[in-house]
């Protein structure tokens, strides 16, 4: 069992951290899904829907045979809203800071329960990248990217599209003169998805909605990922002419320290909704050892993040452990998926990184924790001011919750970020270095996502269980 586990962590980390190249696949020529009334929606609301509706992506799988008009024909489903920040930047008028980034507004799921019937789930609202903080090692100089420039979008380009995989990529049209042209969007095979003991095996594609932020000699790829299996993925791509030429006393060294910010909804569609902002609680999963000496031995303890005098989850922090596996979860106190024996539903958010920062100055305090969890409100887009959010005698609960992850990069300057003498920043680029991490459903289906279109394959004897 171990082994299997070992090796799927590591072939599903490979395959986020590797720009992974594309399975052949055959183009199957169809027209982008467009946008049709949600589930639950009046007459009135259905007519109001046949206009565009601004920034929305709708795309069932298999992609290939994806019915735009009916996707609850689809194994599962994504409906996306997405939107960019500050959109003025880049035209015509005076660009103002904070920088444009490319938001989540809000990420719905749709997957088929036990009985084979479409269900609809709200995962997660704005979905966005709070910062991109750049510090070099000797601190001088210390970029904010996104809150401290005006940075924009730029126009995508057909060529920086990758190939017709599932489905063919596209430049993404918008009613906002200003947000059209700047996101891509791309449908890929994702490897196999699983494969039981009789050897059959269902192949697993997924969404990617990507942007080109101009960061002045940097250009970041802001890119999320959605699986056919409601896995979200969050990553920003570093390339550059570097800021240096390359330096003796180490002070072209940093970090790409990605800030992102979401909303946890965690509601199903129905009347009434089941679950929601307010019905979450939120907790860190981690793996300890079982007693206070080594013996091998683990227990896995799930308790409330940042939990306060009583034991109850309050606003705070909490760092990533790499021996602890650390996860932090947020699970609905509502819903629950329905199988046999039914569990609460949750997303855990799974850290993907290089590593972490723990001693910077207070103006960077943000990034010196990994995981921060504070209330809901307005206007709080501005990953840098976590920690002046934070009260640790509020509790978590009953209330809508924003969360907020940082994954760092180290850039170490090598040959290959220059031209052919080896220092010279603009005869070269430094190649894309990726950086992100994971929001997996736990208990949303009510068994193994997409297994044999849900008919029961029966349990293979003899098979070898290790
Ligand atoms: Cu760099």
């Amino acid at each position: 069992m171990m082994r299997f586990f070992h090796t799927a962590l590591v072939l599903a980390l490979a395959s986020f951290l590797v720009h992974g190249r594309h399975a052949a696949a055959q183009e199957r020529g169809r027209e982008p899904a467009k946008p049709e009334p949600a589930k639950g929606e009046s007459k009135q609301d259905a007519n109001q829907a046949s206009a565009p509706v601004p920034n929305m992506v709708r795309l069932g799988f298999p992609a290939g045979r994806c019915d735009p008009n009916d996707l609850s024909k689809s194994d599962t489903a994504w409906e996306i809203q997405w939107d960019i920040t500050n959109p003025d930047n880049g035209t015509s008028k005076k660009n103002s800071s904070p920088s444009s980034v490319l938001v989540i507004r809000s990420a719905r799921f749709m997957f088929k329960d036990k009985e084979g019937k479409p269900r609809w789930y709200t995962v997660l609202k704005n979905l966005e990248v709070g910062e991109i903080l750049v510090p070099y090692d000797k601190m001088q100089p210390v970029f904010l990217d996104v809150s401290e420039h005006a940075f924009r979008l730029i126009p995508a380009k057909k060529e920086y599209l990758g190939p017709n995989c599932v489905l063919p990529g596209e430049i993404l049209d918008s009613s906002d003169q200003r947000m059209k042209n700047k996101v891509l969007k791309e449908v890929h095979d994702d490897g196999l998805r699983w494969m039981n003991g009789k050897n059959i095996a269902r192949r697993g594609e997924k969404m990617l909605l990507w942007s080109l932020f101009d960061g002045g000699n940097y250009r970041y790829l802001l890119e999320y990922g959605f699986g056919d299996d409601g896995l979200i993925t969050c990553r920003v791509g570093a390339t550059a002419h570097n800021f240096f030429d390359k330096q003796t006393d180490q002070r072209d060294i940093h970090l790409h320290v990605g800030c992102w910010r979401f909303d946890p909804q965690l509601s199903e569609d129905g009347e009434p909704a089941i679950g929601g902002p307010r019905d979450n609680q939120v907790l860190l999963v981690r793996r300890l050892p079982r007693t206070p000496t080594p013996n091998g031995m683990f227990k896995l303890d799930i308790s409330p993040f940042n939990p306060d005098d009583t034991g109850k989850a309050s606003e705070g922090f909490a760092d990533w452990k790499p021996e602890e596996f650390t996860i932090l979860r947020v699970q609905s106190k509502a819903r629950k998926n329905n199988s046999k024996n039914p569990q609460f539903t949750g997303l855990d958010l799974i850290p993907v990184r290089y590593g972490a920062v723990r001693n910077y100055p207070w103006k960077y305090h943000f990034a010196n924790h990994d995981f921060w969890v504070t209330h809901k409100a307005s206007g709080q887009s501005k990953y840098r001011d976590v920690p002046l959010l934070v009260n640790n005698s509020n509790p978590l609960d009953k209330k809508a919750l924003t969360v907020w992850h940082n994954s760092p990069a180290m850039h170490v300057p090598r040959g290959e970020d220059y031209g052919f003498d080896g220092k010279t920043a603009w005869q070269g680029a430094a190649i894309t270095t990726w950086t992100g991490f994971m929001l997996r459903p736990v208990n949303l289906f009510d068994g193994t996502p997409l297994y044999n279109n849900g008919s029961v394959v029966s349990a293979p004897s003899g098979v070898e269980r290790d």
